[in-house]
């Protein structure tokens, strides 16, 4: 290696020397909603200083956290000591980062200045703010409503609106269920490459508004915490009407007698037909306009 090769590799071994000195970073983990003064960490321990001993410090080594503009210190770092301490702001993991995407990890930054001058560096923490299950699963709704034609094939699907968990990870939700169900509907959990997990109605039975037109079940959400965290909403099925049945005479035949000097315009017999639409019974049936049988 020539001499001005040694002379640019030597600045290069400087200048990284004091980028080192400058951009030191610390991770922490810190799990959100824990109470205040919970302890989560030593900086004096942890970056190491290596302080050179014959360097003559012109006051005591302090630790002097900064802050973001605006941002409420969600820790605090016990200047002589580099304690590292949760304060009496919680960490609220769905507050803290609401706009990030839920795969996303979680993190709060704050930098600290390493005082005094001769040993001076600013050091940027990282605190990766650990989920806990703290919020159950919600539906958008108390009640939700479906409406599905009576004509309906049986397997066809009906999507149910998803709940929402603002956890992540297996405190979201892992779980649907029918637990007040009917013989007529099925439920089956859809999960997209992304881990959502949509909520399905299967349709079993053959379904007839004559017959029945409402269903009302329960349907229930789960996270996987340790405990689960659940809720419920009331799943309620209108059967909508097709018009699957023709209406039918109350009497098949009819006889009356008409006498031979009845003028025209006598009334003979009234009919009566229904808008009976089952084909097998007609438990309520509609009754339909009924118009005089008249001599014409
Ligand atoms: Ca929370
Ligand atoms: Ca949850
Ligand atoms: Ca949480
Ligand atoms: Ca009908």
């Amino acid at each position: 290696m020539d001499l001005a090769s040694q002379a640019h590799a030597l600045v290069v071994l400087l200048t990284c020397m004091v980028l080192l000195c400058w951009a030191q970073e610390r991770d922490y983990t810190v799990k959100e909603e824990q109470p205040e003064n919970v302890r989560i960490g030593n900086l004096r321990k942890d970056l190491d200083l290596n302080l050179d001993p014959n360097i003559r410090l012109s006051s005591p080594l302090q630790f002097k956290p900064v802050y973001k503009t605006g941002d409420v210190p969600l820790v605090r770092v016990e200047a002589n000591t580099g304690e590292i301490f949760t304060t009496n702001h919680r960490i609220d993991r769905e507050k803290l980062c609401s706009g990030v995407f839920a795969e996303k990890r979680c993190f709060y930054e704050i930098e600290v200045a390493v005082l005094p001058d001769e040993i001076f560096r600013l050091v940027k923490i990282r605190f990766l703010i650990e989920d806990v299950n703290d919020n159950a699963p919600l539906f958008q709704s108390t009640v939700i409503n479906i409406s599905i034609p009576e004509n309906t094939a049986i397997n066809t699907r009906y999507p149910v609106p998803s709940a929402f968990d603002p956890d992540v990870g297996i405190n979201g939700i892992q779980h649907y269920e029918l637990v007040k169900s009917v013989s007529e509907f099925g439920l089956d959990i859809i999960e997209t490459p992304e881990g959502d997990k949509w909520p399905q109605l299967i349709v079993q039975q053959y379904l007839d508004r004559e017959q029945k037109d409402t269903f009302v079940m329960k349907i229930k959400v789960e996270d996987g915490g340790n405990p689960p965290k659940s809720s419920t909403a009331i799943l309620q099925v209108t059967i909508s009407d097709v018009n699957d049945n023709r209406p039918i005479f109350k009497d098949s035949e009819l006889e009356v007698s008409v006498p031979e000097n009845a003028p025209m315009g006598t009334s003979v017999a009234q009919l009566h037909a229904y808008g009976c639409r089952s084909g097998f019974q007609c438990a309520d049936p509609l009754r339909l306009q009924q118009p005089d049988l008249c001599l014409n």
